[in-house]
C-alpha cells in the first residue's frame, strides 16, 4: 500500500475528512491543509474537511472545519502524521466508512488503527510525503499557492528548518517545488520566528540562572513559580531546553521541569549517549535526546554527578 492506493481512495470517495494529531504542529497542519488543497483543486465537486485541534502559531496555514457527526457517514477519513490511535484528534474517524493513515513515525503495536496505510519512517516530515504524492501524479493533480505554502511549512518545521537528520536531496527538491508556487521563504521564516514577550523574558531567566557541573553539564530548574511568573504553558516552558544547546564546553544539557505531580527532566547531548542515564531515572528515549524524572530538586545534584561520570573521558573535538 502507498500513494497509489491513496489516489484510488481519494477518487472513490465523495466526502473526505482529514484528521491530524492532538496538539498539532506545523507538519500536522501542513499535511492536512496541503492534502485538502490538492483534493479540492483537483476535484472541486468533492466535500473535503479538515478537523482536529487549532494550533495558534501555524494558524495562517489554514482554518479548521466544524462538522456534525452525520458528515462521517459514508466518508473516507484520512489521518495524517499520527502514530497511534490514542493521538488521533477528532476520534469520530471511527464513524467513517474507511480510514487511511499517512505517517512518517516508527510503528508500534498501537499504530494499526486504519484500513489502509502509507507509512514511511525514513522521511523527515509527513508533508514531504504529500509533496511526493503530488509530484508523482502531477499530470492529474492540482495544487495551489495555499497548499504549497502549507506543505512547505510542514517540511520546514519538522526538519528544524532543514537542520535535522533525515533531510535528503529529495527533501530540498520537494521544498523547491513548493517555491515554484510562489511560496515566500522569508515571509514563512518571519511568521515561524515570532515569539511572545513572556517567552523571551523566560529565555532571559534561563540564560541568567542556569547551573553547571564540573565536567560540562549545564541545566536549569524550571520551578512552578517560574512557570507562573512568566505566564507560559508547560509546553513552552519545556521547549526552553533548546536555549541551553550549543554552548561551548557543555555538551550535555537539561531542563528540570516541575509539573503538578512530578519533576520531569528533558535531557540532551551532542557528546556522550545519555539514553542509559535516562533509563536509570525512570525514563528513556533516544541516544542524544531523552526524558526521565527525579523525585525532588535535591536530586539534581546526584543527577549532575551521574552526567559528569559520562563526561569523565569525553573531550569535544
Ligand atoms: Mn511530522
Amino acid at each position: 500500500m502507498g500513494k497509489k492506493k491513496l489516489l484510488e481512495k481519494i477518487k472513490e470517495y465523495k466526502k473526505i475528512i482529514i484528521h491530524g494529531h492532538i496538539r498539532p504542529d506545523g507538519d500536522c497542519y501542513g499535511t492536512q491543509f496541503g492534502l485538502k488543497d490538492i483534493i479540492k483543486k483537483t476535484y472541486p465537486e468533492k466535500e473535503v474537511y479538515v478537523v482536529g485541534e487549532t494550533s495558534e502559531y501555524v494558524s495562517f496555514v489554514g482554518t479548521l472545519d466544524t462538522i456534525s457527526d452525520d458528515k462521517f457517514e459514508g466518508a473516507l477519513s484520512i489521518v495524517c502524521d499520527t502514530a497511534t490511535a490514542e493521538r488521533v484528534s477528532d476520534k469520530r474517524y471511527t464513524l467513517a466508512k474507511e480510514v487511511f493513515k499517512i505517517d512518517h513515525h516508527v510503528e508500534n503495536e498501537d499504530s494499526f488503527y486504519a484500513d489502509y496505510y502509507w507509512v514511511d519512517d525514513l522521511l523527515p516530515s509527513a508533508s514531504q510525503m504529500i509533496a511526493v504524492f503530488y509530484n508523482t501524479y502531477k499530470k492529474e493533480l492540482k495544487l495551489s499557492f495555499e497548499g504549497a505554502r502549507a506543505l512547505y511549512v510542514g517540511m520546514v518545521t519538522d526538519t528544524g528548518r532543514f537542520r535535522y537528520r533525515g533531510v535528503t536531496r529529495k527533501t530540498h527538491e520537494m521544498a523547491g517545488l513548493m517555491l515554484d508556487f510562489g511560496v515566500d521563504v522569508e515571509d514563512i521564516d518571519n511568521r515561524l520566528s515570532i515569539e511572545t514577550m513572556d517567552t523571551i523574558k523566560l529565555k532571559g531567566e534561563v540564560l541568567s540562572n542556569f547551573k553547571t557541573s564540573e565536567k560540562g553539564f549545564i541545566y536549569f530548574k524550571m520551578t512552578k513559580e517560574i512557570i507562573e511568573k512568566y505566564n507560559v504553558s508547560y509546553e513552552d516552558a519545556a521547549a526552553m531546553v533548546n536555549v541551553l544547546s550549543g554552548i561551548e564546553g557543555y555538551p550535555v544539557w537539561a531542563l528540570f521541569i516541575e509539573y503538578p505531580t512530578e519533576i520531569r527532566v528533558r535531557l540532551r547531548s551532542r557528546g556522550p549517549e545519555i539514553e542509559g542515564l535516562a533509563r536509570k531515572y525512570n525514563g528513556g528515549g533516544h541516544q542524544k535526546a531523552a526524558g526521565c524524572r527525579v523525585n525532588s530538586f535535591d536530586e539534581t545534584e546526584t543527577f549532575a554527578k551521574d552526567v559528569d561520570e559520562l563526561l569523565t573521558n569525553y573531550h569535544e573535538t
